[in-house]
Protein backbone atom coordinates (compact mmCIF):
# COMPACT_ATOMS: atom_id res chain seq x y z
CA UNK A 1 0.00 0.00 0.00
CA UNK A 2 1.41 3.31 -0.91
CA UNK A 3 -0.22 5.34 1.58
CA UNK A 4 0.47 5.03 4.98
CA UNK A 5 -0.72 6.46 8.27
CA UNK A 6 0.57 5.71 11.59
CA UNK A 7 -1.77 6.70 14.35
CA UNK A 8 -4.05 4.95 17.39
CA UNK A 9 -7.67 4.47 17.04
CA UNK A 10 -8.28 6.92 19.91
CA UNK A 11 -6.53 9.97 18.71
CA UNK A 12 -8.74 12.88 17.59
CA UNK A 13 -5.69 13.93 15.94
CA UNK A 14 -5.55 10.88 13.80
CA UNK A 15 -9.10 10.11 12.93
CA UNK A 16 -9.62 13.97 11.53
CA UNK A 17 -7.00 11.97 8.81
CA UNK A 18 -9.42 8.92 8.45
CA UNK A 19 -12.06 10.62 7.98
CA UNK A 20 -10.16 12.87 5.36
CA UNK A 21 -9.35 9.58 3.49
CA UNK A 22 -12.80 8.22 3.75
CA UNK A 23 -13.15 7.47 0.18
CA UNK A 24 -9.31 6.76 -0.53
CA UNK A 25 -7.35 4.03 -0.28
CA UNK A 26 -4.47 3.63 2.83
CA UNK A 27 -3.22 1.20 5.98
CA UNK A 28 -3.69 2.40 9.10
CA UNK A 29 -0.67 1.00 11.19
CA UNK A 30 -1.36 1.48 14.67
CA UNK A 31 0.51 3.11 17.22
CA UNK A 32 0.63 2.83 21.30
CA UNK A 33 3.14 5.41 22.28
CA UNK A 34 2.14 4.24 26.19
CA UNK A 35 3.80 0.82 25.07
CA UNK A 36 7.90 0.98 24.96
CA UNK A 37 8.18 -1.29 22.24
CA UNK A 38 6.05 0.72 19.63
CA UNK A 39 7.00 3.93 21.02
CA UNK A 40 10.11 3.00 20.28
CA UNK A 41 9.22 1.78 16.78
CA UNK A 42 7.37 5.29 16.31
CA UNK A 43 10.06 7.40 17.54
CA UNK A 44 12.34 6.19 14.59
CA UNK A 45 9.22 7.46 12.08
CA UNK A 46 8.61 10.45 13.53
CA UNK A 47 11.64 12.61 15.94
CA UNK A 48 8.22 14.66 17.54
CA UNK A 49 6.60 11.13 18.59
CA UNK A 50 3.22 12.90 17.94
CA UNK A 51 0.56 11.23 16.01
CA UNK A 52 -0.45 11.36 13.16
CA UNK A 53 2.14 10.50 10.70
CA UNK A 54 1.30 9.53 7.03
CA UNK A 55 3.62 8.16 4.34
CA UNK A 56 2.64 9.51 1.21
CA UNK A 57 4.50 6.95 -1.94
CA UNK A 58 7.48 7.40 0.47
CA UNK A 59 6.93 11.50 1.42
CA UNK A 60 6.66 11.74 5.46
CA UNK A 61 4.37 13.93 6.82
CA UNK A 62 4.26 15.02 10.24
CA UNK A 63 1.33 16.75 11.92
CA UNK A 64 -2.49 16.58 11.27
CA UNK A 65 -1.93 20.37 9.52
CA UNK A 66 0.19 19.63 7.45
CA UNK A 67 -1.41 16.37 6.57
CA UNK A 68 -4.31 18.03 5.43
CA UNK A 69 -2.65 20.81 3.73
CA UNK A 70 -0.94 17.85 1.18
CA UNK A 71 -3.97 15.89 1.08
CA UNK A 72 -5.65 19.12 0.23
CA UNK A 73 -3.06 19.99 -2.65
CA UNK A 74 -3.10 16.28 -3.67
CA UNK A 75 -6.31 15.57 -3.92
CA UNK A 76 -8.07 18.66 -4.97
CA UNK A 77 -10.03 19.03 -1.65
CA UNK A 78 -11.29 22.92 -1.75
CA UNK A 79 -9.38 25.43 0.07
CA UNK A 80 -10.43 26.19 3.71
CA UNK A 81 -10.82 29.86 4.38
CA UNK A 82 -9.17 32.18 7.45
CA UNK A 83 -12.44 31.60 9.17
CA UNK A 84 -12.51 27.92 9.05
CA UNK A 85 -8.45 28.28 9.80
CA UNK A 86 -9.60 29.89 13.03
CA UNK A 87 -12.09 27.47 13.96
CA UNK A 88 -9.65 24.92 13.95
CA UNK A 89 -7.34 26.68 15.95
CA UNK A 90 -9.88 27.14 18.57
CA UNK A 91 -10.85 23.26 18.58
CA UNK A 92 -6.97 22.41 18.36
CA UNK A 93 -6.96 24.64 21.41
CA UNK A 94 -9.51 22.74 23.28
CA UNK A 95 -7.94 19.00 22.22
CA UNK A 96 -4.50 20.27 23.21
CA UNK A 97 -5.37 21.56 26.70
CA UNK A 98 -7.55 18.26 27.35
CA UNK A 99 -4.57 15.90 26.41
CA UNK A 100 -2.38 18.33 28.84
CA UNK A 101 -5.32 17.52 31.79
CA UNK A 102 -5.38 13.84 30.62
CA UNK A 103 -1.22 13.54 30.63
CA UNK A 104 -1.65 15.08 34.26
CA UNK A 105 -4.25 13.09 35.47
CA UNK A 106 -2.02 10.04 34.29
CA UNK A 107 1.25 11.52 36.44
CA UNK A 108 -0.78 11.61 39.41
CA UNK A 109 -0.56 15.48 39.16
CA UNK A 110 -3.41 17.71 40.89
CA UNK A 111 -5.66 18.53 37.99
CA UNK A 112 -8.25 20.13 39.86
CA UNK A 113 -6.35 22.28 41.34
CA UNK A 114 -5.97 26.13 41.23
CA UNK A 115 -2.14 25.68 39.65
CA UNK A 116 -0.97 28.01 37.33
CA UNK A 117 -0.99 24.90 34.53
CA UNK A 118 -4.05 23.18 35.15
CA UNK A 119 -5.85 26.72 35.91
CA UNK A 120 -4.38 28.13 31.95
CA UNK A 121 -5.96 25.03 30.90
CA UNK A 122 -9.28 24.97 32.06
CA UNK A 123 -9.80 29.02 31.46
CA UNK A 124 -8.80 28.18 27.64
CA UNK A 125 -11.09 25.08 27.32
CA UNK A 126 -14.37 26.90 28.58
CA UNK A 127 -13.79 30.21 26.47
CA UNK A 128 -13.06 28.14 23.28
CA UNK A 129 -15.87 25.69 23.71
CA UNK A 130 -18.34 29.33 24.24
CA UNK A 131 -16.97 30.40 21.14
CA UNK A 132 -17.19 27.33 19.35
CA UNK A 133 -21.11 27.28 20.64
CA UNK A 134 -21.81 30.56 19.22
CA UNK A 135 -19.66 29.76 15.98
CA UNK A 136 -21.60 26.41 15.86
CA UNK A 137 -24.97 28.96 15.68
CA UNK A 138 -23.91 30.46 12.72
CA UNK A 139 -23.83 27.27 10.98
CA UNK A 140 -20.83 26.92 10.33
CA UNK A 141 -20.67 23.42 11.08
CA UNK A 142 -23.23 22.59 9.31
CA UNK A 143 -21.96 20.64 6.17
CA UNK A 144 -19.06 18.27 6.03
CA UNK A 145 -15.68 19.45 5.97
CA UNK A 146 -12.24 19.52 7.66
CA UNK A 147 -13.53 21.85 10.67
CA UNK A 148 -16.23 19.86 11.08
CA UNK A 149 -14.59 16.62 10.66
CA UNK A 150 -12.44 18.06 13.37
CA UNK A 151 -15.32 19.11 15.75
CA UNK A 152 -16.66 15.89 15.60
CA UNK A 153 -13.50 14.23 16.46
CA UNK A 154 -13.23 16.30 19.53
CA UNK A 155 -16.59 15.95 20.68
CA UNK A 156 -16.08 12.11 20.53
CA UNK A 157 -12.79 11.63 21.70
CA UNK A 158 -13.52 14.49 25.31
CA UNK A 159 -16.72 11.93 25.46
CA UNK A 160 -14.60 9.06 25.32
CA UNK A 161 -12.60 9.49 27.89
CA UNK A 162 -15.38 11.12 30.19
CA UNK A 163 -13.27 14.66 29.67
CA UNK A 164 -16.48 16.83 28.83
CA UNK A 165 -19.88 17.14 28.89
CA UNK A 166 -21.73 18.93 25.89
CA UNK A 167 -24.75 18.95 27.80
CA UNK A 168 -24.58 23.12 27.76
CA UNK A 169 -23.46 23.00 24.26
CA UNK A 170 -26.70 22.44 22.54
CA UNK A 171 -25.07 24.10 18.82
CA UNK A 172 -22.53 21.98 19.00
CA UNK A 173 -24.33 18.95 19.84
CA UNK A 174 -26.37 19.31 17.13
CA UNK A 175 -23.94 19.86 14.81
CA UNK A 176 -21.76 16.02 15.53
CA UNK A 177 -24.92 14.76 15.72
CA UNK A 178 -26.09 15.60 11.82
CA UNK A 179 -23.69 13.27 10.90
CA UNK A 180 -23.60 10.77 13.16
CA UNK A 181 -24.99 8.21 10.73
CA UNK A 182 -21.77 8.49 8.03
CA UNK A 183 -20.66 5.35 7.37
CA UNK A 184 -17.17 6.95 8.09
CA UNK A 185 -18.13 8.54 11.60
CA UNK A 186 -19.54 5.32 12.60
CA UNK A 187 -16.66 3.05 11.37
CA UNK A 188 -13.96 5.18 13.18
CA UNK A 189 -15.37 5.96 16.38
CA UNK A 190 -12.70 5.96 19.07
CA UNK A 191 -11.78 2.62 21.01
N1 LIG B 1 -0.48 19.20 16.56
C1 LIG B 1 -0.48 17.77 16.46
C2 LIG B 1 -1.00 17.15 17.74
C3 LIG B 1 -0.96 15.65 17.70
C4 LIG B 1 -1.05 15.02 19.09
O1 LIG B 1 -1.01 15.70 20.12
N2 LIG B 1 -1.17 13.69 19.10
C5 LIG B 1 -1.18 12.97 20.36
C6 LIG B 1 -2.20 11.85 20.32
S1 LIG B 1 -3.83 12.47 20.41
C7 LIG B 1 0.18 12.32 20.55
O2 LIG B 1 0.73 11.76 19.63
N3 LIG B 1 0.71 12.38 21.77
C8 LIG B 1 1.94 11.76 22.10
C9 LIG B 1 2.82 12.62 22.96
O3 LIG B 1 2.43 13.76 23.26
O4 LIG B 1 3.89 12.14 23.31
C10 LIG B 1 -1.33 17.37 15.24
O5 LIG B 1 -2.26 18.13 14.89
O6 LIG B 1 -1.07 16.34 14.62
Amino acid sequence: MSRVLYGSLASPFVRRIRLLLENIDYELREVDVLKPDTRALFAAITPIRKMPVLDDHGQRIFDSHTIQLHLSRTLGLPDLSIDQYNQISVIDAVCDSLVVLLMGKRSDLPVQEDRLMFTLQRERITDSLAWLEETARTGAFDDWHYPTICLICLYDWARFRQLLDFNTYPALQAAVNRFAERPSVVATQPV
